[in-house]
């Protein structure tokens, strides 16, 4: 059975999910002061926990939706649900969600009843456990299973140490944490690849048009390698990262709103994208009733491909130089567009051309340079193609690359969020002495944010395993 096809695992033991050490002690007192104010606050100890990591995004930006194959890989970092079904004999059942940072993140109470709306004019952290909720239900329902009515309640409480609006998907690790408790405290598994399709579709409740790889990484992540997902159907390949590279995340301190400012910048490349598609069509002659279900860029590379054929060439990216250039729109009006086009034409490219460097037999020290080579372009084409960077990110980058970075580039949806950088495994603490010393350091002057959170802004990561359900 392909990995993706298995269902999400279930362990007894946090040591199966967190292996030994550190990690394991930390994740330990976690789960303990997770149960301990799951008594204090419901009265009971919870059913179960189910967690989903964060991830960091290696290469492949802004061509999910596309339907492109993206890289990323999971970070250890991760948000934990503790959930018990409240008993059956109430009728006014409702889903309590508490954080454990109830300061932060205030409670929320919501019926017990899948079809309600989420609430988009108000941007609250428990939006993403309603997200979870319904997509459970219209799962449960579009497999044709029996749901018993009324709805049970459920009492949750949330832990998440996913550093937010970072772009290193906070919000997709509290959907699928908060989807897979819910679906295991009803007694029920789908596969991985089921929930990371239904999880990214009902994470578009909360107004992102996302393509699902953040789902999709977080549900088929496996510790010590990078996946290759694909799309339409999902697919997670291991790519294993060579031994002596070491990715480095580092947080610009600008915080990404990709979801508070869905309208103007991430959907906005979705539907760039997609009037790029249409355009293309229609001038490669697509019949017209076919150009109607046309959607992503990649719906169209066969014709591109085609047309660069007839010429002698292989890219799609002459198809967008010949036809977007055309009449009757104006260079001004269409200027945009071609960007994008050109971005998730040759972004796509690269995710190849990494995965190929990867396998490739070169030695490591020429393999990480090839890798870093494309982190640097994929960088520069969502920097001024994408237009999805902003001054603190450019400065990041620019920190991390005068620093040893053999590639850096921003990381997750941009304006604002991490850069991840590509570093020899031996200079990871000069370079992480360096960003603080370069970037960090006038920031904990001026009291932006305290020196002794600074491993929580800046730190190096292996790939760590996805997902899963936890009976302990
Ligand atoms: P982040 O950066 O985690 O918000 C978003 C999308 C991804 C992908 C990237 C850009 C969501 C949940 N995730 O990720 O699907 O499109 O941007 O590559 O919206």
């Amino acid at each position: 059975m392909a990995d993706v096809e298995e269902p999400v695992p279930v362990f007894t033991s946090l040591q199966g999910v967190y292996g030994k050490g550190d990690t394991l002690y930390e994740a330990q007192s976690r789960y303990q002061r997770l149960k301990t104010k799951f008594f204090e606050t419901y009265g009971h100890i919870p059913d179960l926990y189910a967690r989903a990591p964060g991830r960091v995004n290696l290469i492949g930006e802004h061509i999910d939706y596309e339907g492109y194959s993206v890289l990323p890989m999971a970070l250890l970092h991760d948000t934990i649900v503790a959930i018990r079904k409240q008993d059956a004999n109430n009728n006014h059942q409702t889903v309590r969600v508490v954080n454990i940072d109830n300061h932060k993140f205030p409670g929320f109470v919501f019926p017990a009843e899948p079809l309600q709306e989420v609430d988009r004019s108000k941007h609250q952290w428990a939006n993403y456990v309603l997200c979870a909720y319904k997509g459970v239900f219209d799962h449960v329902k579009a497999k044709g299973l029996e749901i018993k009515t009324p709805y049970s309640g459920y009492d949750i409480l949330v832990d998440g140490i996913v550093p937010m609006g970072a772009g290193v998907s906070s919000s997709s690790a509290i959907v699928c944490a908060s989807a897979i408790a819910i679906m295991a405290a009803e007694g029920l598994n789908f596969s991985k690849r089921e929930v990371a399709e239904f999880t990214c579709i009902c994470e578009r409740h909360i107004g992102t048009q996302s393509g699902g790889m953040d789902q999709a990484i977080s549900l088929m992540a496996k510790k010590g390698v990078a996946k290759l997902i694909d799309f339409n159907p999902i697919r997670a390949t291991d790519v294993v990262l060579p031994r002596k590279g070491a990715f480095v995340i580092a947080n610009s301190l600008t915080v990404s709103t990709k979801a508070v400012s869905a309208a103007s910048e991430y959907n906005y490349r979705v539907v760039e994208c997609r009037l790029a598609a249409m355009v293309l069509a229609v001038r490669l002659g697509m019949a017209l009733e076919g150009v109607q279900n046309v959607n992503t860029l990649s719906d169209i590379e066969g014709l591109c491909i085609a047309f660069a054929d007839a010429r002698g060439e292989s890219s799609p990216l002459l198809a967008v130089e010949t036809h977007l250039h055309e009449k009757p729109y104006t260079a001004h009006e269409i200027e945009d567009v071609i960007q994008r086009a050109k971005h998730v034409f040759s972004e796509a490219q690269r995710v190849y051309q990494f995965r190929e460097a990867v396998l490739s037999s070169e030695a490591d020290d020429v393999k990480l340079r090839r890798l870093g080579n494309l982190m640097n372009e994929s960088h520069t084409s969502c920097s001024k193609l994408y237009d999805c960077s902003c001054p603190e990110l450019e400065e990041l980058v620019k920190v991390c690359r005068a620093n040893g970075a053999l590639g850096a580039r921003l990381t997750g949806a941009g304006w604002g969020g991490c850069v991840v950088s590509l570093v020899e495994e031996g200079s990871v603490s000069s370079f992480l002495e360096s960003l603080k010393k370069e970037f960090f350091r006038s920031r904990i002057d001026s009291g932006r944010i305290k020196e002794e959170d600074l491993d929580t802004y800046a730190f190096a990561s292996k790939p760590s395993g996805g997902a899963a359900i936890l009976n302990l």
